[in-house]
């Protein structure tokens, strides 16, 4: 009992200095020589966040972001990979997610970009998009999807790989497929999905700016995890270059949704000039899926219900989530219905033939 006052006293003094390092640590946090000697979860968070814990801010983001710069020209600036982490670490957390620390977000994203051996092309992009989806106040995380050497490459699978393993990760409500050389040239265009699957390279330098069919949806597109689901994702078939895009558009419009776009001044693209890359020709069996087996038909017999892949590793960097992963033909055919097994019959044929759009 005698010693009840002092130790009142003493618990108060604890108390006054904890919570007096508090304030002085969330105080200085942006002085460097403080923010140094802070835990990594700290540094990147802030000290009231963190202990507030994963409490997302109350106010949603407004419809129209508040800094947007508009058309930009697009300068192709490749850094080097650890020079961009160096920049552009700091804005984000580790595995390439972002959150507006001032309001909530109508979506969680994640930003699918498949790449095999296109790192220049990823380093460019890099720069460029992750300012534009911060001054869009995205909620997003940037997965960068790669498949092995040995494979055809196929776009339409490493897409629907990537929504199931984001899903495995958080509650993605909203996916955007990007292409890793198209770079956006005006930071109106959002980022953001919307009631109907939304095209967002309508106007691409490599078309003139202008749309080359009134069907095509390729390039960069966001579609709602519901609309993705209704649809059973992309086909897991169009190995090579050509027609997953054209696929996916037949899907979704058989459904019952047409794409939207924004006016051509608003949705322009900047493509980084390229070649067709080794091991992406065209198919003949790509040809096939789309004149000979409907993509309404085929949707519901093959698509991310059927997706079958080796997941490699999944690696957080600094800048994005880098899902590797090995694509077998025969694997991939396993779960498919006898009469798109037939079109495979003798291994994958590739052509110089165009194929057809509808
Ligand atoms: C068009 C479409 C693209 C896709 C493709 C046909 C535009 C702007 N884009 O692109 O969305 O439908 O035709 O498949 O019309 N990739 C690699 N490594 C490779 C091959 C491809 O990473 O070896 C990825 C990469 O993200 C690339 C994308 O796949 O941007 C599309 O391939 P592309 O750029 O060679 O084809 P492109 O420009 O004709
Ligand atoms: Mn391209």
């Amino acid at each position: 009992m005698r010693y009840r006052p002092t130790t009142k006293r003493a618990l108060r003094v604890v108390v006054a200095v904890f919570i007096g390092s508090l304030l002085i640590i969330e105080v200085f946090d942006g002085f460097s020589f403080v923010r140094e000697t802070l835990p990594d979860s700290l540094r990147r968070e802030g000290l009231l966040s963190f202990l507030r814990g994963k409490e997302r801010p109350f106010c949603p983001c407004p419809h129209k972001p508040p800094s947007l710069l508009g058309f930009r020209d697009i300068v192709e600036v490749d850094k080097p990979m650890s020079q961009l982490e160096q920049e552009l670490g700091p804005l984000l957390r580790h595995g390439g997610h972002y959150s507006p620390p001032d309001c909530r977000p109508h979506d969680k994203t994640a930003i699918i970009i498949p790449c095999r051996n296109r790192w220049p092309h990823l380093r460019v992009l890099l720069n460029y998009l992750v300012h534009v989806l911060i001054r869009q106040q995205l909620d997003f995380t940037i997965f960068v999807i790669e498949s092995d050497q040995g494979s055809t490459f196929n776009k339409g699978i490493l897409l629907n790989l990537a929504v199931l393993e984001a899903m495995k990760r958080d509650r993605y409500t909203c996916f955007v497929m990007q292409d890793v050389d198209l770079l956006t040239m005006d930071d109106r265009n959002l980022y953001r999905c919307d009631q109907q699957p939304r095209h967002l390279a309508a106007a691409i330098n490599k078309f003139k700016y202008t749309l080359p069919y009134p069907r095509y949806s390729g390039g960069v597109y966001a579609l709602s995890l519901e609309q993705l689901l209704k649809v059973n994702g992309h086909s897991n078939l169009f190995f090579g270059w050509g027609g997953e895009d054209d696929d996916i558009y037949h899907r979704l419009y058989h459904v019952g949704y047409t794409f939207t776009r924004n006016p051509e001044e608003m949705a322009k693209y900047w493509m980084i000039k390229h070649k067709r890359d080794k091991g992406n020709e065209r198919t003949r069996q790509s040809t096939m899926l789309l004149q000979k087996t409907m993509s309404e038909k085929r949707m519901f017999d093959e698509g991310l219900n059927t997706t079958r892949y080796h997941l490699d590793s999944v690696e957080e960097t600094p800048l994005f989530t880098w899902i590797k992963a090995t694509i077998n033909l025969t694997e991939v055919l396993q779960p498919a219905p006898p009469y798109i097994k037939s079109l495979f019959e003798n291994g994958l044929q590739f052509t110089n033939k165009k194929p057809r759009t509808r």
